[in-house]
């Protein structure tokens, strides 16, 4: 049997534990204002070493034993993600050795069944869930939520270092909150429009992170858009992530490589966050849902960077504070990346694409994703006939004069691909030299794409 496809068929006992990609279990039912805000400087990056992975394998109360390594027996599954282990180990597996298979992936997918109990990664209670984006439990989810939602600062009385366990976890604040912050959660899941002028507060930075886009090509739609579909892709939007060097680490080429593989990592859970609010897809099946976002990650990723590089001639834009030069890109040892990316937003530069075409391509190209394992075609050809029939109606509705212009944007789809595929061929090839520490998501997600 394909190996993907048994991954999948295997996978239902561990599609149960979490809710990242079901709208009735989170925490923080998302609205569309719930887009995440941009992310601070000092915000987590959402670790490199497996205790950053939610319900990892190390974890105590993780009975799977699970790692994208465990093809390679000699590597222990419950060691932390080091580029030692990463350059000893072949291309990442979703097999166990015992032949049991898993998804990190499913990790982040709601639950049939409750599953083994996890605990909190902040204080070591149990766990009720995942909470802006870590498995934690009620009373670390609700302190992160306030400290967040209050803006509150707060100083250790001692050095910085205190134990935070389930009956201490009162005492210092300031510890609390860095573990809530090491464990990888995240402040953009929290809302702001729920605190006293929070949606003021929240509406100044969702202005702010949209004035990014005022450099592009991008003009304002002369007529309102009244396509449901294009105004549902445009509110959930995520604000752009920042990137978050590590302080500590001198400037290098090895730390800029470091900090684009921390930025994909959190850009990747935000993109599972993101997709269960395109009009359709959470309708799917679990496995639909699964098969469509190991297949097309990449683009869909992709297509953000090129959007947000629009406005450069040749450099790209990872981030608001993270954009690469050409020759940054080469000494980083991505120049084929770079190559491949501006070719592509060469394209959609001659085409000024604006922010709605942007946004309905990228839902197109996880939808499109030609995803072998679908279990039910016909939902995900209804799911893609949705936004294909929003593109239609967008774009007779705004440009009347361009009759051509769906047929044109659609045409673009094959170079997208094709960026994906050499994206994931630079980053197969970073991986065998063992120089970055990569996270086992990505991994994971990774080996669907090659
Ligand atoms: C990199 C570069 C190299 C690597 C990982 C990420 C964000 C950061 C993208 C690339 C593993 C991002 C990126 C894509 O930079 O979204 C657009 C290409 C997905 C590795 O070597």
């Amino acid at each position: 049997m394909d190996m993907k496809e048994f991954c999948l068929s295997e996978n239902f006992q561990f599609l149960n534990q979490h809710n990242l990609l079901d709208p009735s279990t989170s925490d923080d039912p998302p609205s569309p204002t719930d887009a995440p805000l941009k992310a601070d400087p000092l915000s987590p990056s959402f670790g490199l070493d497996s205790s950053a992975t939610p319900f990892s394998p190390g974890s105590a109360s993780d009975s799977s034993g699970y790692s994208v390594f465990s093809r390679n027996p000699s590597l222990n599954p419950d060691s932390p993600v080091s580029s030692s282990s990463i350059s000893s180990s072949s291309a990442p597996a979703l097999f166990h050795p015992t032949g049991h298979t898993e998804s990190l992936l499913s990790d982040f997918i709601p639950s049939l069944n409750p599953g083994p109990k996890r605990l909190c990664l902040v204080c070591g209670d149990y766990a009720s869930g995942y909470h802006y984006g870590v498995a934690s439990c009620e009373a670390c989810k609700a302190f992160f939520k306030r400290t967040i939602q209050g803006n509150i600062e707060y100083s250790c009385p001692v050095v910085n270092d205190c134990e935070i366990t389930k009956r201490r976890r009162k005492s210092c604040q300031a510890c609390r909150f860095q573990k809530c912050l090491r464990a990888g959660m995240m402040r953009e899941g929290v809302r702001m429009d729920r605190v006293r002028g929070g949606r003021q507060k929240y509406k100044r930075r969702v202005d702010s992170a949209l004035s990014l886009f005022t450099k592009t090509p991008y003009t304002h739609p002369s007529k309102p858009i009244r396509n449901k579909v294009i105004s549902q892709l445009l509110v959930c939007e995520p604000a752009p992530l920042r990137a978050t060097p590590d302080p500590a680490t001198p400037d290098s080429d090895l730390k800029t490589l470091m900090t684009l593989c921390d930025l994909l990592n959190r850009e990747l859970l935000v993109m599972i966050g993101w997709a269960k609010h395109i009009p359709g897809f959470s309708g799917l099946s679990l496995v639909d849902q699964m098969a469509l976002l190991q297949s097309g990650w990449m683009e869909t990723l992709v297509l953000n960077v090129v959007w947000r590089s629009q406005a450069s001639a040749d450099e790209l834009q990872f981030a608001e504070n993270l954009r690469l030069s050409e020759s940054q890109s080469r000494a980083a040892g991505l120049q084929d990346l770079h190559t491949a990316l501006r070719h592509l937003t060469g394209r959609y530069q001659q085409m000024s694409l604006n922010q709605e075409e942007m946004l309905t391509l990228k839902a197109m190209a996880l939808a499109n994703s030609d995803a072998e394992n679908v279990e039910c075609a016909d939902a995900v050809q209804c799911f893609q006939d949705g936004l294909h029939e929003a593109l239609q109606e967008y774009e007779s509705a705004q440009r009347p004069a361009e009759p051509h212009r769906a047929g044109r944007l659609l045409m673009t789809l094959p170079l997208l691909r094709q960026t994906a595929h050499r994206a994931a061929r630079c980053f197969s090839r970073i991986h065998a030299q063992g120089r970055v520490p990569m996270h086992k998501l990505f991994l994971e997600m990774l080996d669907a794409n090659i």
